[in-house]
């Protein structure tokens, strides 16, 4: 069994984190996400819409996702690749480069990020068109 893993926030739930998802179950048998916990985002300088329990309920609803486990550290990867028997870790290419280090444990992929789509991108259109869920 190939055992692929991802990390990150996810937060408002939009294309670009499904098609990241769904062509990182393609690499193998069995995704992981490390899903970022809301301290964590807070180190990332990140204020999320929705809690960790949320996320990671929208999150479990994926087929794509096999399993979640909390990412509360950036240095946590190399022993969530040991302990976890990962052999694919994969990101979208806006990280590029900045897990160069993990092929020494696993292979790395970084994915090409869907353009224009982000969640502070929504929250910004949401605020502006004076959406009831932006008040
Ligand atoms: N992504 C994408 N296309 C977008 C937006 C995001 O492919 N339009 C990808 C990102 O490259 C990332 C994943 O979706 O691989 C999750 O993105 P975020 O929730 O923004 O996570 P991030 O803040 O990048 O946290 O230790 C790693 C961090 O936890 C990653």
């Amino acid at each position: 069994m190939k055992t692929v893993l991802t990390y990150g926030t996810y937060d408002l739930l939009h294309i670009g984190h499904v098609l990241l998802l769904q062509r990182a179950a393609q690499l193998g048998d069995h995704l992981i996400v490390g899903l970022s916990t809301d301290a964590f985002n807070e180190a990332k300088g990140k204020q999320c819409y929705y809690s960790y329990e949320e996320r990671f309920a929208i999150l479990s609803a994926l087929r794509h996702v096999d399993r979640i486990i909390p990412e509360t550290c950036w240095e946590q990867k190399a022993d969530d690749i040991a302990r976890l028997g990962v052999d694919t870790f994969v990101m979208g290419d806006d990280w590029e480069g900045k897990f160069d280090h993990l092929r020494q444990v696993c292979e790395v992929v970084y994915l090409p990020r869907t353009p224009t789509v982000s969640t502070t991108l929504t929250k910004c259109q949401l605020q502006k068109s004076g959406h009831p869920l932006a008040q």
